[in-house]
């Protein structure tokens, strides 16, 4: 089934935020934000900017009723800033006025006088210092003391990765509009409407009743909108509180990438043991993740770093340690992988590194220890299902990794000035929110008097095909076609109390849900059916709209069921939950099985130097990925395209550069590049690992949102490769992204 969005996505008629008709009385947001990373306010002159024509109200934290509050795990980060300033862009004060260029104008008439503070960006200062968000984390598994006794070889390094800006399409925004009786509806670009509206309520000082969010589908989240959508809805809903009129802000690209959190930088040191055989015995890890100036989410990603930080391996002594350090940066937060990416990372630079050291292929190591049946993961869950190795060579032998690798060493044989290199990355990525108890969802369903079927989940539509495998689960489950199926917008009094859409769990989690409430509609259904026609339940069954009495078709079609449940009084609206089961995980000792299962998966990625000027192309990627039992192919291969194109795109191009004042230097589309097509691979070859899929998967059908952008984590070692085929004396360094100066020097250092 094609996507349920592609007519209206291609006509342009589908409705994003700022597609919503303007209401009359509309006001417009605008944060007037801090032009220094840390400093103490001594005054904000307001005055000015308050006389400016057409501004209706600055808002600032003394004017909020509820809490000035808005962080999601630690309450450590104000909607306005009180007397600190903590990064650069962090919102001081809210005008609102008439339109938003004279919102703009007003900006500029602000008056601010600081006492600047010293500003920390790296993380290992702030380690140094003591600023951390909470304290360090260690998954530990087996004897690091003896371990190290029984390796061969023994390698210790650093491996940093720069952070990375989510670049939705669609920038932030919200639009909030008062309701009767002090209540609020709010139209919100989020991952999370339930955070938003929690938000909300504590802000506003109102019950969560009063707040209702709605979600049509968002341009592109990627983690962005996980948690730091909320103060853009949170703002919107409090001047529309104070002032009793709508307020709309959609942000603008460059305060969108001033003001809002990235993927985290981590700066790790390393240490790896190997035996003779090539076999990891020991791994030892330190993390430093550069959190920004608040918690946000940072420590669920450090945690979800430690989980990934043996990536596909069987690593037998093992101890990760992971620092959330507090700098001047925005918040850092959620993106695609959501810390695995880092973590990965490490491990692998520590393979390469070691690889180098012996003199044999990389990949002598990596496939003398991907993960085996019944294997330990550091955090105590046993490995089931694993599809480690069959993907590993699946990828190659179906490539014939032999053969591409002897084109690679014939063109470098014949090339001076251009060389080539390849780089083999597995990965194995667990599917579920770490934090256990966010792992469930719930489904609406409505069966209407003509037969047509209106659907909601808690799930969001961002562009990753959830919407489409919803309307799917709804139509095998009645036997509908996709055109008597309407999937509603996500909306907080339609399905609530639910977690984000996010941790590539969305349509697992609303997808069961669904399934639960539609069979329970459809064996309602099938009972009204029964006493009608007096025959047996189990021998009556729907297929293709219609009644079969065993395997032979009735007279009854779906809609002539609605009319006669209907007239019997039967209810025809059903809820569904879901609640991952066998989940679970103890802090105290970091043990558990926090994952409902993982997806695997082995890519090969190659890539050619421009060896005189530092560029590079990427001539094909070549990957097998376990995703079960597909239930949208085309969906899915989408969002592993996506996926690793924009993982190609933190290890290579995407450069985030801050200035010693913590300013963000590279806050344009002209100073932060991204992949465009002419840097997307040549080719880029998927196949299917033949698996059974997992039962916790929606329909066996695998997550598929995050583990493809790790493929992407490859790119960084075929460069590293290349650059050895023309540099013999070249010393790998980890320090993500490969920017194309980085490997001009690389090649001639
Ligand atoms: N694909 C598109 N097109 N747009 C997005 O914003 N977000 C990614 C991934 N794929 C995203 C995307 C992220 S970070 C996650 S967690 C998953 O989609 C979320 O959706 P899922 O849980 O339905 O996979
Ligand atoms: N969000 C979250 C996530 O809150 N918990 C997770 O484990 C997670 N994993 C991936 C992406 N987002
Ligand atoms: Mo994705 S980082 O879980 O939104």
């Amino acid at each position: 089934m094609k996507n349920i969005d592609s007519n209206s996505h291609v006509k342009g008629t589908s409705i994003y935020l700022d597609d919503i008709p303007v209401r009359a009385g509309t006001l417009y947001a605008l944060a007037y934000d801090s032009s220094c990373a840390h400093a103490r306010i001594k005054k904000v002159d307001y005055s000015t900017a308050e006389n400016y024509p057409g501004v209706i109200k600055i808002i600032t934290h003394k004017d909020i009723p509820g809490q000035n509050q808005i962080g999601g795990i630690f309450p450590d980060e104000p909607l306005l800033a009180e007397n600190d300033i903590h990064f650069w862009g962090m919102p001081i004060a809210l005008i609102i006025a008439e339109s938003e260029y004279i919102a703009r104008k007003a900006k500029k008439l602000i008056k601010i006088e600081v006492e600047e503070l010293p500003v920390i960006t790296d993380p290992r200062e702030a380690r140094e210092k003591g600023h951390l968000i909470f304290p360090p984390r260690t998954f530990q598994m087996g004897n690091m003391d003896s371990a190290w006794d029984q390796c061969e070889y023994i390698l210790e390094g650093r491996a940093d990765s720069n952070g990375q800006e989510h670049l939705y399409i669609e920038t932030q925004g919200a639009y909030a509009f008062p309701m009767e009786n002090g209540s609020i509806r709010i139209s919100s670009s989020t991952q999370g409407p339930t955070a938003v509206q929690k938000t909300v309520a504590r802000v506003l000082g109102i019950p969560m009743h009063k707040i209702e969010v709605d979600v049509t589908r968002l341009g592109g989240g990627f983690g962005g909108k996980e948690d730091q959508a909320t103060a853009w809805a949170v703002m919107v809903a409090l001047a529309a509180q104070i002032l009793n009129r709508p307020v709309k802000y959609a942000v603008h690209r460059m305060d969108d990438m001033r003001m809002t959190g990235k993927r985290h930088p981590y700066s790790s040191d390393y240490k790896i043991g190997l035996s003779k055989d090539l076999k990891i015995q020991a791994y030892e890890v330190t993390f430093h993740q550069n959190a920004g100036a608040a918690a946000d989410l940072s420590p669920a990603v450090m945690e979800r770093t430690l989980y990934h930080a043996t990536n596909t391996y069987f690593v037998p002594n093992v101890k990760a340690t992971a620092y959330c350090c507090k700098t001047n940066l925005p918040p850092n937060t959620a993106f695609r992988g959501f810390g695995g990416p880092q973590g990965m990372f490490v491990i692998e630079s520590a393979i390469q590194k070691a690889a180098n050291h012996i003199g044999i292929k990389t990949r002598d190591i990596q496939a003398a220890n991907l993960l085996k049946e019944k294997d330990e993961f550091p955090y105590g869950q046993i490995v089931k299902k694993c599809e480690a190795t069959n993907a590993w060579y699946a990828t190659l032998e179906k490539y014939n990794i032999k053969e591409l690798e002897e084109e690679i060493d014939s063109f470098n044989k014949n090339n001076v000035n251009s060389k080539k290199g390849l780089a083999i990355m597995p990965i194995c990525f667990g599917i579920s929110f770490t934090n256990t108890p966010m792992n469930n969802a719930r489904a609406l369903v409505h069966i209407y008097q003509d037969g047509s079927v209106g659907i909601s989940t808690g799930g969001v539509e961002m562009g990753q095909g959830l919407n489409t495998k919803m309307v799917q689960v709804a139509m095998h489950e009645l036997s509908l076609s996709s055109d008597r199926i309407k999937i509603e917008t996500t909306n907080t009094t339609r399905v609530a109390n639910t977690s984000p859409s996010a941790a590539s769990a969305t349509a697992d989690l609303n997808g069961k849900a669904l399934e639960i409430a539609c069979a329970k509609l459809r064996e309602r259904l099938l009972e009204c059916a029964s006493n009608y026609l007096n025959i047996d339940l189990v021998e009556l069954n729907l297929k293709d709209q219609v009644l079969y009495h065993n395997d032979t078709k009735t007279d009854l079609s779906w809609d002539q069921l609605v009319t006669i449940a209907l007239a019997d009084r039967v209810c025809l609206t059903e809820n569904g939950h879901y609640a991952t089961p066998l989940i679970n995980f103890d802090k105290s000792i970091e043990k558990g099985h926090p994952f409902a299962y993982h997806v695997y998966g082995t890519a090969i990625i190659a890539v050619t130097l421009d060896c005189i000027r530092g560029r590079y192309e990427f001539d094909y990627v070549k990957l097998v990925h376990d995703f079960g039992l597909s239930m949208n192919y085309a969906v899915d291969i989408g969002q592993i395209e996506g996926g690793l194109v924009q993982g190609i795109g933190w290890m290579t191009m995407e450069e985030l550069l801050y200035n010693d004042n913590g300013k963000l230097l590279s806050n344009a589309l002209s100073t932060y590049k991204i992949p465009d097509i002419y840097s997307v691979p040549k080719i880029v070859d998927i196949e299917s690992l033949n698996s059974e899929g997992h039962e916790l998967a929606i329909r066996k059908s695998k997550a598929v949102g995050e583990p493809p952008l790790m493929y992407g984590i490859g790119a960084y070692f075929a460069i590293q490769n290349a650059i050895k085929a023309f540099n013999s004396n070249y010393k790998n360094s980890f320090d993500a992204p490969f920017t194309p100066e980085k490997v001009l020097m690389a090649l001639y250092s």
